[in-house]
C-alpha cells in the first residue's frame, strides 16, 4: 500500500537535486512518505502557487523547499500555506550560496520560513527537521529520532585521534 506523503520536496531546478537529495534520504531513513519535484519561483509562478495553495488539502503536513541565487521559491511558498515552509539554501554558482541565504533567512515579520545552513548538511538538517515535526504525533517517529541522536553520540565517543604530538 502507497503511504500518504507527508512532506513535499521541491526545488527551483534540477540542478538542486544533487543537495536536495539529502532531505530525501534523511526522510528515506526514516520512513517517512515524501515527494520531490521541480516548482521554479520565477520561471513557473502559476505552478508555485497551485502547489502551495493546495499542498494542505493533498495530506502534506511540512513542505521542504530549496533554491539557489536569488531564492524567493521558499518565501513565496509559504506566503501561499500555512504549513511549516523548511528553506535550504543552495549553493549558486558565483557567491557560493550566500545569496541563496540571505534571500531565504531574511524574512520580513509575518511570514516565516525555518531557515537551514547553506548545502547538503542543510538539506540533510531539513529532512531531519521535518521528521520532529511529525515525531509530535507519531510516537514511533520519535522512537526512531531517539535511536538516531544514541547512534550519533555513539560514534562521536568512539572516536579517537591518532598521531598525537
Ligand atoms: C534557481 O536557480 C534554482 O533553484 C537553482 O539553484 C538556480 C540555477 O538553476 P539552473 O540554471 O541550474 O536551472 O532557480
Amino acid at each position: 500500500m502507497n503511504k500518504q506523503p507527508l512532506v513535499a520536496i521541491i526545488m527551483g531546478s534540477d540542478s538542486d537535486w544533487p543537495i536536495m537529495k539529502a532531505a530525501a534520504q534523511m526522510l528515506a531513513d526514516f520512513d517517512i512518505a515524501y515527494t520531490a519535484d521541480v516548482v521554479s519561483a520565477h520561471r513557473t509562478p502559476d505552478l508555485m502557487f497551485s502547489f502551495a495553495e493546495t499542498a494542505a488539502q493533498k495530506g502534506y503536513q511540512v513542505i521542504i523547499a530549496g533554491a539557489g541565487g536569488a531564492a524567493h521559491l521558499p518565501g513565496m511558498v509559504a506566503a501561499k500555506t500555512t504549513l511549516p515552509v523548511l528553506g535550504v539554501p543552495v549553493p549558486s554558482k558565483h557567491l557560493q550560496g550566500q545569496d541563496s541565504l540571505l534571500s531565504i533567512v531574511q524574512m520580513p515579520k509575518g511570514i516565516p520560513v525555518a531557515t537551514f545552513a547553506i548545502g547538503e548538511a542543510g538539506a540533510a538538517n531539513a529532512g531531519l527537521f521535518a521528521a520532529s515535526i511529525l515525531a509530535n504525533h507519531d510516537a514511533a517517529l520519535a522512537g526512531k529520532l531517539a535511536e538516531f541522536r544514541t547512534k550519533q553520540a555513539a560514534k562521536v565517543h568512539a572516536m579517537e585521534l591518532s598521531d598525537k604530538p
